[in-house]
């Protein structure tokens, strides 16, 4: 069946602003906001914590079987937040943003959430590397992944500007 409302995965390394970014696009467009963070841990789809980095051995099959259950693949209308993009079948996929932060202020971010040694150190090298960006362009087609700055206020205000836009669009052309 074709999907009403497209899909979007927001991406990028943690404390660019994917939550924030995904919360205000639900709202303003009355799709479902999926952390996948929060899921793996709700559900327990992981095999345990990475103790020195503190973040979840995620059970991807497991995972995917959870979603594939959802509409999400039925009536569309999901984004799907978290800090990789790789393991989401790209016929679910519609967009893909990859948020971007200058360092600095990604430090301050990270340092304020209480992050530091070696994760503080990966997430920046993370960053600094473009490391998810280049995931995405390599898991997508190059037309449907977006990079979009995520520093200020007026960034995120534009940013939701922007894919309201690009949601209407969808919509016209798949006759939704
Ligand atoms: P993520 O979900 O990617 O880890 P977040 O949305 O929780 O990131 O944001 C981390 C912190 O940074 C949070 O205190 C909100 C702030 N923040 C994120 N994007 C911002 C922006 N564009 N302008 C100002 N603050 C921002």
């Amino acid at each position: 069946m074709a999907r009403k409302n497209p899909n979007i995965v927001i991406t990028g390394t943690p404390g660019v602003g994917k939550t924030t970014h995904a919360e205000q696009l639900a709202r303003s467009l009355g799709f479902k906001h999926v952390s996948i963070n929060q899921i793996v841990k709700d559900e327990g789809f992981h095999e345990g914590k990475d103790e020195e980095l503190g973040s979840w051995i995620v059970d991807e099959d497991k995972l995917l079987d959870y979603l594939e259950a959802t509409s999400l693949s039925d009536t569309g209308g999901y984004i799907l937040d978290w800090h990789a993009c790789d393991l989401f079948p790209e016929r679910w996929i519609d967009l893909v943003i990859v948020l971007r932060c200058d360092s600095t202020i990604l430090y301050d971010r990270l340092t304020a959430r209480g992050y530091k040694d070696k994760k503080l150190e990966e997430n920046m090298d993370s960053e600094i590397m473009q490391v998810l960006l280049d995931e995405a362009r390599e898991s997508y087609r190059e037309e449907i992944v977006v990079e979009l700055r995520s520093e200020s206020a007026e960034d995120v205000e534009g940013n939701v500007e922007r894919v309201e836009g690009w949601v209407k669009a969808w919509r016209k052309d798949n006759g939704a």
